[in-house]
């Protein structure tokens, strides 16, 4: 089994802590860890390294993964990495049963160990749904009782899920359309039908009383590592993160997230301006 998630570099810090959590308190030792890296430098990759104990797997987006997605939307808090996991699966094929994707922005607190031994009917995917999902069923013009899941906690089966192309159709998918909650929109239209609903403790989003009831948290909005986040579980982040390199760096501002929004604008137009010039470029060579 494989316990999986996709960053790039922005998320490696939430990533780090994530994986001393899984390592503490997931009780599945034998899962091997996946990380798909977009741009993440060894240095990086070293410090994620030394959140855990087991030797972490690194699958460098690039090449045929980088040309399926590069074309897709993307904006300051969907990155390419959101849709690389979409094609872990295929990379994945015929070497295991089953994979739990997790957010970087997740906590392990209970054993992961159910999730591995569940019965998933033969279904592709298990996702925790909305309470409500009338918003997202709305943008999606589909019926507004659907059942709607959350993609940060997704156990997908390997095999069910590549025998009926999840990827290939999920590809096809966000070209042909545009969603509102792209990558997490295009999952739920993949899997109408075709999913199992996971009980609410295994992402654990707001509304809890009380989080010692969680196995997995997962912080949608402010990131436990930002100042202006007080969601009640940043405690256990911050004290988790003191067992990981990140240990002395200072939590980020308000300011931070301005400037890096920024930065991405200019990357965008840069990007955007070199692809409008590089066919030219190569048609002269046909
Ligand atoms: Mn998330």
């Amino acid at each position: 089994m494989i316990v999986a998630c996709s960053i790039d570099r922005h998320f490696a810090e939430l990533a780090g802590v994530m994986l001393y959590s899984l390592e503490k308190n997931g009780g599945v030792p034998d899962a091997e860890i996946y990380i798909l890296s977009d741009g993440l430098r060894p240095s990086d990759k070293a410090m994620l390294q030394e959140c855990t104990k087991r030797p972490l797997r690194f699958v460098d987006v690039e090449g045929d993964i980088l040309s399926r997605i590069s074309k897709l939307k993307t904006t300051s808090y969907w990155s390419r990495a959101t849709y690389a996991r979409l094609y872990l699966p295929e990379l994945l094929a015929g070497q295991h049963r089953r994979m739990l994707y997790l957010d970087a922005d997740t906590l392990v607190k209970k054993s992961l160990a159910p999730l591995f031994e569940m019965a998933l009917q033969g279904k592709a995917v298990a996702a925790v749904p909305y309470d409500d999902p009338t918003r997202f069923n709305l943008s999606l013009s589909r019926g507004l009782a659907m059942p709607y899941f959350n993609a940060g906690v997704l156990l997908v089966d390997i095999d069910a899920w590549n025998a009926r192309d999840y990827t290939g159709r999920i590809t096809a998918m966000l070209k042909d359309r545009s969603f509102k909650f792209l990558d997490q929109d295009v999952l739920n239209v993949a899997a109408e039908g075709d999913f199992v609903l996971l009980a609410d403790h295994w992402n654990a989003r707001k509304g809890w009383d009380d989080y010692s009831d969680a196995s997995i948290v997962h912080f949608i909005h402010a990131k436990p590592n930002t100042e202006e986040c007080v969601h009640p579980e940043k405690a256990t982040f911050l004290a988790y993160r003191r067992h990981t390199p990140w240990r002395k760096v200072r939590l980020r501002t308000k300011h931070d997230r301005r400037i890096r929004t920024l930065l991405l604008s200019v990357r965008k137009k840069w990007q955007r301006f070199s692809a409008a010039f590089r066919p030219s470029i190569f048609s002269k060579a046909d």
